[in-house]
């Protein structure tokens, strides 16, 4: 049994119930509960507060976690980041007052600088060779040089929409961070056996993200032209019609090419052509 720490609530909670059920984990009862045990998988699951994953990580508490590179970065627990995840991207980054003219990071030099991820900000002020003083408040960080706490903030930014309604400027990005999946460094070989199972449907879900797959029939004659269009995984499956001189052929094709693809395949004569979403891929 391997035991996987979630956050609670907040932006990671549904993507990462949403990953596990993806890769066939479904949770009972997710929201009530401290612990829910899932159907199916040698696996549960402990909510926690995004904050302290990190820490139930390193002590064992939870096997894995699912969890921000910022949190991972600002505890600082020893914990290995065994997968990176693609989803609640953002960066951290400095913002000062958007009137104020900024040529660089000598900026800084003096400056009262609010944040919540003092960890981060000091290493890399004390990498860039810079001496600021950093105000670590907890919350609502953005509003702290209006009201003349600071001058300047370092907070997560994704959108970029909470500075601008703030009157602030982006000027330096630290840290891109995105939800990673993160792992106690002591597992035992039962637990790893568990861990690359989960990993093996993850990545088989990761995999199929962006693809289509797409049926059509055409007549035989085509079949060389429309291959050459549609190289596929292998080849494309060729199946023939009960109508005489027609095949229907079948492709995996990336999302970003679809509509392309399908235009030439029309001009060559395709017909019916249907556009279904692939769940995973399994190789
Ligand atoms: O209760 P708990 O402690 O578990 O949750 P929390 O309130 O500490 O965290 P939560 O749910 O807000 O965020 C969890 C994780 O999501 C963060 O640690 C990041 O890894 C990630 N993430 C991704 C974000 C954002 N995007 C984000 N936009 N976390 C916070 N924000 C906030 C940011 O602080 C700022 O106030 O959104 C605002 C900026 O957004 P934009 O789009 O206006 O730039
Ligand atoms: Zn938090």
């Amino acid at each position: 049994m391997l035991r996987i720490a979630i956050q609670a609530k907040g932006r990671l909670n549904e993507e990462s119930i949403g990953l596990l059920a993806e890769a066939g984990v479904s949770i009972e009862d997710s929201k009530r509960k401290l612990l829910a045990r899932s159907d199916g998988f040698p696996l549960e699951v402990l909510y926690l507060r995004d904050d302290d994953i990190p820490q139930a990580v390193s002590m064992g508490v939870a096997d894995l976690g699912v969890v921000g590179l910022n949190e991972v970065e600002e505890k600082g627990f020893d914990v290995e980041i065994v997968h990176r995840l693609g989803f609640g991207k953002c960066r951290l980054s400095l913002a000062v007052p958007k009137t104020e003219p900024y040529d660089g990071l000598s900026y800084f030099e003096g400056k009262r600088v609010a944040t919540s991820y003092p960890v981060i900000l000091s290493r890399f002020f004390r990498e860039k060779g810079i001496a600021a003083e950093i105000h670590e408040i907890a919350g609502s960080v953005e509003i702290a040089p209006s009201v003349g706490m600071a001058d300047a903030i370092f907070d997560i930014v994704s959108s970029g929409g909470t500075l601008v309604t703030n009157g602030l400027k982006e000027v330096e990005q630290v840290l891109f961070s995105e939800a990673v999946l993160i792992g106690g460094r002591a597992l035992s070989d039962d637990k790893r056996q568990i861990l690359s199972q989960l990993l093996f449907r993850i990545e088989a879900v990761e995999r199929s993200r962006g693809l289509k797959y797409v049926l059509m029939n055409l007549p035989h004659a085509k079949i060389p032209e429309a291959v050459r269009i549609l190289p596929g995984m292998k080849s494309p499956t060729i199946l023939p019609l009960a109508q005489e001189g027609w095949s229907s052929m079948h492709v995996v094709i990336n999302e970003r090419e679809l509509w392309s693809k399908i235009e030439q395949l029309k001009a060559i004569g395709a017909e019916d052509i249907l556009v279904l979403s692939l769940e995973k891929m399994i190789r």
